[in-house]
């Protein structure tokens, strides 16, 4: 398959052939499904010999791996990437073609698997490629949802959020593994049994119910190397012999509970993004996919050695922000439990495997479990939780005699919860945040105490994108462009290449060519929100564009709000000129955030005031994109001008959206905030449009109580005019009621929060007149396309490949491999 290879008539073949085997048509007849059904299978059959190769290799040399932990995977379609890694794509489309199957529709049949809620998951998926790429053994241990992030429609103004039933035609990719399944056991109770003869004390678990943990192992695909790595999603399924002795006995009742908790286990990704809430069904989640991924991890590690003291030799594990981090008591309970180790042998094994990834501050966001739920659900691990935390304690004490306080805030368990990061960083070797400010603000403030105690254990690991899936596939006329002018396809391993294109910054030819790709982009991009969307949008406008999950510290309040200001001005004075805009916003709000849902409600209703006001001439247009996931992501980035990155600072940990716009050629106007920082520092201050309060302001203001919103709402009749403009009808066809509770946030203290936690009003003014330098610079056509030729071609750190070397280097420590 690898293009040096590609037999473009054997492929042409093997579809022809699935289409009749698996539905008994010819191509002509074959649905569009039915087509990528068979596209997707022969592409399969590609990858299967090189899967098994590299798990072939990985036998042989046996070199340590990663086991990436994680409660999301936002994988994105398998078919084109998949295509684009195996060097494949633009072969398959002509063969294709030839067959009169177009390869773009077919991959609109694919369900965009959306087992993630945004960055965090994304980040795990863009990990992935990255570690097949540079060629490491890794497994992503996972959940197989049966429903995944949920499908965003778009009703009267309001989010609906509809099932996503990504399995309902079966997945090609996928690969049952029932041979490797694993039980998963919950609740009982423990007893505690004395042996006479070796004097040792055995816990034994009883009472419980328990599940089948089924894995599904599903390809992840190297670019042009021919690794196949393994992103393994664990399926639950009732234990059927239980079930049967159930019955036998009459028990008919024990049965149906082992099929409900094994139905229920799997059945949904929670929607809620940097947000906990604290739902049994979660925990047991959580513990079923970790108590499974580790059985199977060490299982693999007993096939080759006995000395489960070097297991550390041989296996990492990172835990993708709290939500596995039951893994550390888990991992102990199987070393002490099953493997008959001392406790000093099994904990010494767990520090050096486990490392643990903070991915926010956000104070909602923090795991924390009340102690009845969580002995009860897992009461041997809790045992252990306990004694981690004592032994803990003990050292603190030690080292802080008298100081209480430290006990107080350092403890795991404490108040009658399970502080889940607490627990992460004492068992964990490594702790790492997702960017350099982000970083500096766990260790100087949220994790203060911990830092002070074991700074060893600190580290920053600046998140990434892969550029396979964001350029190769998103853009590919950027791409071919990039490869021209650099005159070699090896930025798509080496994304520091793109500084090459420093050097077409100043030449008008190139620029042009940049900008008529931008253009294009910007075209198909409109293509598809009048498709999907029914609005028509001028591509020679400034696409000005927001899209990342709804929260209220990610302030798309502030952006609208800045629109309706906009709308006033264009009211106000039809004279002066003003650079048409369409503002592009896409967002999934959690199903129960009803704050968040407003703002979707607000966005909507300024768009439905905006876009049908003739008298402004087109000058503002608003479109909400329904439903914004991986597959359209793609398309929009490529066609961004404006990348609005606008978090209030210190909030957001990293971004990733922000480096997908940037390698798209999209300047940011942002914040001083994640890894906006460090875009600014590669790019130029010049080349981003910053402004706004600082994470040190920002932090100064929240430790003394805030600010004074109406301090801005009566000094600024501007800003006082859309907050008012909230409560006046003009967007709620009269209701005065509708965003009231938006207007209270901005001015109110309300249930215990502050008034404008998120800064809105402050920030208001510097927003205002970033985006006006933002229509300066769009007006000089020279200035802005060397701009935006500029951040793609500084945007080399930004590779997830960059960010797992770092991994590799610092934390895990893996075998190169070659297959
Ligand atoms: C927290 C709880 C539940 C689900 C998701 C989260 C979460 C998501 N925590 N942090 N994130 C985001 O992670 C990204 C990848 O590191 C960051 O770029 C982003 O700033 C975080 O908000």
């Amino acid at each position: 398959m690898y293009s040096p290879r590609f037999d473009k008539r054997a492929f042409k073949h093997e579809v022809t052939e699935n289409v009749k085997t698996l539905f008994r048509k010819t191509i002509e007849e074959a649905t569009p499904q039915q087509l990528y059904q068979a596209v997707s299978y022969a592409v399969k059959e590609a990858i299967i010999d090189d899967w098994i190769a590299t798990q072939r290799t990985y036998d042989k040399e046996d070199p340590k791996m990663v086991y990436y932990m994680s409660m999301e995977f936002l994988l994105g379609r398998a078919l084109g990437n998949n295509l684009i890694n195996m060097t494949a794509y633009k072969e398959v489309k002509e063969a294709l073609d030839e067959l009169g199957i177009d390869l773009n529709l077919l991959e609109d049949q694919e369900p965009d698997p959306a087992l993630g809620n945004g960055g965090l998951g994304r980040l795990a998926a863009c990990f992935l490629d990255s570690l097949a790429t540079l060629g490491y053994a890794a497994y992503g241990c996972g959940i197989r949802y049966r429903y995944g992030m949920f499908k965003q429609k778009i009703e009267n103004g309001y989010q609906v959020e509809k099932p996503d039933n990504w399995l309902k035609n079966g997945n090609p990719f996928e690969l049952r593994r029932p041979e490797y399944a694993k039980e998963v056991r919950f609740g009982g109770n423990i007893r505690v049994e004395y042996d006479d003869k070796t004097g040792k004390t055995h816990f034994v678990q009883e009472n419980y119910e328990s599940v089948l943990a089924v894995p599904y192992d599903y390809p992840i695909v190297g670019y042009n190397n021919h690794v196949v790595n393994t992103l393994r999603i664990w399926d639950a399924e009732p234990i059927v012999d239980f079930q049967l002795e159930s019955f036998d006995r009459g028990d008919y009742h024990k049965a149906v509970e082992q099929q409900n908790l094994a139905k229920n286990i799997v059945e949904v990704l929670y929607p809620n993004d940097n947000h906990y809430a604290g739902k049994e069904l979660r925990l047991k989640q959580q513990y079923f996919f970790v108590s499974a991924s580790l059985q199977a991890a060490v299982a693999k590690y007993k096939r080759k050695h006995d000395d489960l003291m070097k297991l550390p030799e041989k296996m990492v594990i990172q835990m993708n922000d709290t939500h596995p981090t039951v893994a550390v008591a888990e991992l102990m309970r199987i070393l002490l439990d099953e493997e008959d180790l001392g406790w000093n042998e099994a904990w010494e094994i767990t520090t050096k495997v486990c490392a643990y990834t903070n991915h926010t501050i956000m104070a909602e966001a923090l795991e924390k479990w009340p102690i009845d739920l969580f002995s009860r659900l897992l009461p041997r691990v809790y045992q252990i939780i306990q004694e981690i935390d004592r032994r803990f304690l003990i050292q603190v004490r030690e080292q802080y005699p008298g100081d209480e306080n430290k006990v107080r805030k350092m403890a795991i368990l404490r108040d009658g919860q399970v502080r889940m990061a607490n627990m992460a960083i004492v068992a964990g070797f490594s702790v790492n945040g997702v960017a350099r400010l982000h970083t500096e603000i766990l260790k100087h403030q949220e994790l203060r105490d911990f830092y002070e105690m074991m700074p060893q254990k600190f580290n920053n690991k600046t998140n990434g994108i892969t550029q396979r899936r964001f350029l190769m596939h998103g853009n590919p006329l950027l791409s071919d462009w990039v490869t021209e002018k650099l005159g070699t396809k090896d930025w798509a391993t080496d994304l520091s290449l793109m500084s090459g294109l420093k050097k077409w910054a100043d030449d008008k030819e190139a620029l042009k060519e940049f900008m008529d790709i931008k253009y294009r982009n910007k075209e198909r991009l409109a293509k598809y929100i009048l498709e999907h969307n029914g609005v028509e949008v001028d591509p020679r406008s400034i696409f000005d564009v927001q899209v990342k999950r709804l929260h209220e510290y990610k302030r798309q309040l502030l952006n609208i709000l800045h629109v309706m200001y906009l709308y006033n001005q264009i009211k106000e004075h039809p004279e002066k000129s003003f650079y048409p805009r369409t503002f592009i916003f896409g967002a999934k709000a959690s199903a129960g955030y009803i704050r968040a849902k407003q703002i979707i409600k607000l966005i909507n209703s300024v768009a439905e005031v905006v876009n049908n006001d003739r008298s402004i001439n087109g000058k503002l247009k608003v479109v909400f994109i329904e439903d914004y996931k991986v597959s359209n992501a793609e398309i929009i980035f490529a066609a961004a001008d404006v990348s609005e990155q606008i978090s209030t600072a210190s909030k957001e940990a990293s971004g990733t959206g922000n480096m997908k716009f940037m390698l798209n050629g999209a300047p940011t106007l942002g914040t001083m905030d994640g890894a906006n920082v460090e875009i600014v520092e590669e790019v130029g201050i010049e080349n981003a449009f910053i402004f706004g309060l600082s994470s040190d302001e920002v932090i100064n203001f929240e430790n003394n109580g805030g600010y004074d919103p109406y301090e801005i709402y009566n000094g600024d009749p501007d800003v006082r005019r859309v907050v008012e403009q909230l409560v006046d009808g003009t967007y709620s066809h009269g209701d005065h009621e509708m965003y009231r509770d938006l207007y209270n946030s901005l001015l109110k203290p309300t249930d215990g929060n502050r008034a404008d936690m998120y800064f809105i009003l402050k920030d208001f003014r510097a927003y205002a007149q970033a985006q006006e330098r933002v229509e300066a610079a769009y007006r000089d056509r020279d200035r802005w396309a060397k701009m935006a030729l500029l951040n793609t071609a500084c945007c080399g750190k930004f590779s997830s490949d960059r960010t797992i070397r770092e991994y590799v280097d610092e934390i895990w420590h893996l075998d190169h491999i070659e297959v």
